[in-house]
């Protein structure tokens, strides 16, 4: 994670494997799914552990959520297909990224 980021913006992975996000910014950031632009059946996923894109939205504005400085978040994939997710304070700025989960 960048200041306004994704770094790469889309990253390949396999059924199974755990992806890491790392932020290596000094400013809080998250990772939340587009709910209705992860495969059919795939689990939801936002830092902060949140069931819903709404909730996550939701707790940002509380201070729930953030993948702090020097701090990771990490999900597992196992349905195969294309999961776009943003970065709730920096969406409008572009900071949205692509996992590309191949069987
Ligand atoms: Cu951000």
């Amino acid at each position: 994670m960048g200041s306004q980021s994704f770094n790469p913006q889309k990253f390949e992975t396999k059924i199974g494997e755990t992806v890491v996000w790392a932020n290596t910014d000094m400013r809080r950031h998250s990772v939340t799914a587009y709910e209705n632009a992860i495969p059919k059946n795939a689990e939801y996923f936002a830092s902060g552990g949140f069931e819903s894109e709404q909730a996550a939205r939701d707790a940002w504005r509380k201070g729930h959520g953030t993948v702090d400085p020097k701090t990771t978040f990490k999900h597992t994939f196992e349905i195969p297909g294309t999961y776009s997710y943003f970065c709730v304070p920096h969406e409008m700025g572009g900071m949205t990224g692509r996992i590309i989960v191949k069987e």
